[in-house]
């Protein structure tokens, strides 16, 4: 049996979601960041990086959303959400969560959690101030370069979907409009349109 740490409205939605495609059973522990709960003993032991996404098998807890995105796509073959047969195609799919990953999500993460980067207030207000340029420059390059559509790989909707819908949900919190990247917004809105997005939405929001 697997089990999930989340939060809502984290990365850890983008393998939330890659749960229910896959039709995987497992159970669900929200992580509280409300009261720390990703910083305390009980966590850390799970976790030591103290994040969530986190993965509990039977073989032992997985984290980094992108291993557990492969992961999930691996162990559930039948729901074909990778490119498992193609060793090429694979690699450009994991080249993307790569970027979604150290690049995309650390760019995010300078405005909400500046403190991790800078102890002045007056650094991390700088940081702040900056994000949502690199918010753009990031979606625009996602948009020009790696986003094919209809899909975010192609024809084939892949575990990078629901981890580019993810992050692209935060554009609005750095005060950029998804529907300057008119890709990104048609594909975020056909992704709302799941039930396995649906599903995750309103257990998040319960
Ligand atoms: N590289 C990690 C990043 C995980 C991460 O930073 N998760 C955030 C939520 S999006 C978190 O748990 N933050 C808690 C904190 O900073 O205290 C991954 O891709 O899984």
């Amino acid at each position: 049996m697997l089990t999930f740490y989340y939060y809502p409205g984290t990365c850890a939605r983008a393998v939330h979601i890659a749960l229910e495609d896959a039709g995987a059973i497992y159970e669900r522990r929200r992580v509280d960041f409300a009261k720390a709960e990703q910083r305390g003993a009980d966590y850390l032991r799970i976790n030591p990086k103290g994040r969530v996404p986190a993965l509990a098998t039977e073989r032992g807890v997985l984290t980094e959303a992108p291993a557990l995105l492969v992961y999930v796509a691996q162990t559930h073959p039948q729901a074909k959400l990778a490119p498992l047969d193609d060793p090429f195609a694979f690699a450009q799919m994991q080249g993307f969560a790569a970027y979604l990953a150290s690049t995309v999500h650390v760019a995010h993460a300078h405005r909400p959690r500046a403190s991790r980067w800078a102890d002045e207030a007056s650094s991390q207000e700088d940081m702040r101030a900056k994000t949502p340029a690199n918010m753009r420059e990031c979606f625009g390059l996602i948009q020009r370069e790696l986003f094919r559509g209809p899909w975010a790989m192609g024809e084939d909707y892949t575990v990078i979907d629901p981890y580019l819908y993810t992050l692209a949900g935060w554009l609005g919190t750095h005060g950029v409009d998804i529907e300057e990247f008119p890709a990104i917004a048609e594909h975020s809105g056909r992704m709302s349109a799941r039930d396995s997005v649906r599903r995750v939405l309103a257990i998040e929001a319960a």
